[in-house]
């Protein structure tokens, strides 16, 4: 079971590593990893759990950031209509994304950064993304709002890039032309 012992923080250099593809089918090894991205997603927002063992609540984990440097992200998150979202992925891709932009109000944090960096991070407000499952099924699924932002962030984690690369160094709250502004 993955905890916040095992989370690597910004400052390794792991983080900002370009992750490698999994050679698919994935093995037993890699499969394994997966799950464990994605349970820790999901007890880290069961109360009792994160409470028993610690953990900071999230929606995404991205393998880079339990030091394993391999294309693998889970998500387990609900949109503004209760619409579940739950993914564990293997080599995650944007094949497509619109030009208008969003962000979310409250900006973002991550559980590789133990501070609050204020500021707007600006991402594609729809993209599609291309994967497998643990099933070995290649999916592509169409992401718009809280859904498209988490992707996006969990997907910078392979290629090195965290959050707050994408704020605008002199002014951070500057609003990102043709952009919509997520409440969350
Ligand atoms: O955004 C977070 C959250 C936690 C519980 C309920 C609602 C929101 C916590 S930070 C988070 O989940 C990161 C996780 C990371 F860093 F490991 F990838 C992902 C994320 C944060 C903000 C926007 C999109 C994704
Ligand atoms: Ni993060």
């Amino acid at each position: 079971m993955i905890t916040m012992e095992d989370i690597i923080r910004e400052g390794h250099p792991t983080l900002r590593r370009v992750a490698e593809e999994i050679p698919l089918p994935a093995s037993a090894e890699d499969r394994k990893i997966l799950e464990e991205l994605l349970e820790y997603v999901k007890n880290s927002q069961n109360p009792e759990i994160a409470e028993k063992f610690g953990l900071r609540p999230g929606i995404g984990l991205a393998a880079p950031q339990i030091n394993v440097s391999k294309r693998m992200i889970a998500v387990h998150l609900r949109d503004e209509n209760d619409e579940l979202y739950s993914y564990a992925l293997f080599n995650p891709k944007i094949i497509s994304h619109s030009v208008k932009k969003s962000y979310l109000t409250s900006g973002e944090g991550c559980l590789s950064v133990d501070r609050a960096v204020p500021g707007i991070v600006p991402r594609h407000a729809k993209i599609k993304v291309k994967g497998t499952t643990l099933d070995g099924e290649e999916i592509i699924i169409k992401l718009k709002g809280l859904p498209a932002i988490c992707f996006q962030h969990e997907i910078d984690h392979l290629n090195g890039i965290m959050f707050y690369d994408h704020i605008n160094q002199e002014n951070p709250f500057e609003e990102p032309a043709n952009a919509v502004a997520i409440e969350r």
